[in-house]
């Protein structure tokens, strides 16, 4: 048995001198100490031998596995140190494999372009809840309880468990935070409120149930519609990256006096008339006003006290016209062929 055990040790000897590779060493340490190995098989008939034979054969039996772990874990470091430049070795210059980046939608885009323009010319960013209560979506924004105007925008209503509506809807519009944020601070001050709006409407190329709508409002003393109309033209130049001109025609919304619809000089043909402009050289853009005075007094201030002008425009509507995209149910779609493009 001592003869077997020096064998052993010495074929593993001369093996591990000639590996060269992690592969062999593994080859090795299967061969000589695993299960079925020669010297395990050793161990273990090490209990049919007689008392004496056991004190002499088992300590060098298991120093002789000892020795072998430490040659085979020593080896096993010098290869993974010094690797053999011939065989393992890297192509630094061979291509790689393509890694699949996602894109951001055109929506995050424009409403990043959007947020950096308007912060730029000393605006906040601020925003506001989408489930929001009746009295921020509608009285609030100068349109109580039976107010025909309500109707204007069809209404998702939260139904709470004791089953009426309870006050509360999805928001139709980012108008809501217009109250909100005057009840927490004192004028002047211009913010814009990007944010998601739900509307129950059916959808078609230009309508959807869910969409994003950006506002604008800016308050203080003796603010007029001259600082809506250069503070427009600055914003829309600098977003479509050309000289843009804007138009006003008198238009209602409860929560502003004077309202208007706003257009701007089609961003296609700069005016001229084409088909993108139905020939007029204008395109709709959204809503805005001076804000109503009972709008101010219900954001705590005093009648009269304060100026100030609002805007709301959908925001699909403005990449639509940044990207010339027909079909508003694309931006939801999940087609990942549209979101590819951007
Ligand atoms: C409003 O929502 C007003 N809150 C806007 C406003 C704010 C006016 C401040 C005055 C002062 P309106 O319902 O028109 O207005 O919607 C504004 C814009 O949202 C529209 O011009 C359009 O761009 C977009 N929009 C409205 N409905 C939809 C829809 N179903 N799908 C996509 N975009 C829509």
């Amino acid at each position: 048995m001592k003869e077997k055990i020096r064998k052993i040790e010495n074929e593993v000897e001369k093996l591990l001198k000639n590996s060269k590779t992690l592969e062999d060493i593994e080859g090795i340490r299967i061969k000589y100490l695993g299960k079925k190995s020669e010297l395990s098989n050793l161990l273990k008939s090490l209990k049919n031998l007689t008392q004496e034979e056991k004190k002499e054969i088992g300590p060098l039996a298991n120093n002789a596995r000892k020795n072998i772990h430490s040659k085979i874990d020593k080896k096993k470091e010098l290869l993974e140190e010094n690797f053999d430049a011939e065989t393992e070795w890297i192509d630094v210059s061979a291509p790689g494999n393509e890694i699949k980046k996602g894109s951001l939608s055109p929506l995050s885009i424009v409403q990043q372009d959007i947020e950096n323009i308007f912060t730029a010319i000393g605006f906040e960013v601020a925003d506001g809840p989408e489930i929001e209560s009746e009295y921020f979506n509608f009285d609030g924004a100068n349109m109580p309880a039976n107010h025909p105007a309500r109707d204007m925008q069809d209404t998702f209503w939260i139904k709470t468990d004791s089953g009426d509506g309870n006050g509360q809807v999805l928001r139709t519009h980012t108008t809501n935070c217009q109250v909100r944020y005057m009840q927490t601070h004192t004028p002047p001050f211009r913010i814009i409120v990007p944010g998601r709006v739900f509307r129950q409407e059916a959808t078609d190329a230009s309508h959807e149930h869910t969409f994003h709508q950006f506002e604008a409002l800016v308050v203080g003393k003796n603010v007029s519609v001259a600082n809506f109309l250069s503070v427009a033209k600055s914003f829309f130049s600098a977003f479509f990256g050309k000289d843009i001109s804007v138009r006003v025609r008198p238009s209602y919304f409860p929560f502003v006096e004077p309202g208007f619809e706003f257009d701007i000089s089609c961003t296609n043909c700069g005016g001229k008339g084409c088909s993108t402009c139905q020939q007029t050289g204008w395109l709709e853009i959204g809503g805005a006003g001076m804000v109503h005075q009972n709008v101010l007094v219900e954001g705590g201030y005093k009648r009269d006290e304060y100026t100030g002008f609002a805007w709301g425009f959908g925001l699909e509507r403005l990449a639509m016209m940044k990207y010339k995209i027909n079909d508003i149910r694309l931006f939801h779609s999940g087609d990942t062929r549209f979101g590819k493009q951007f």
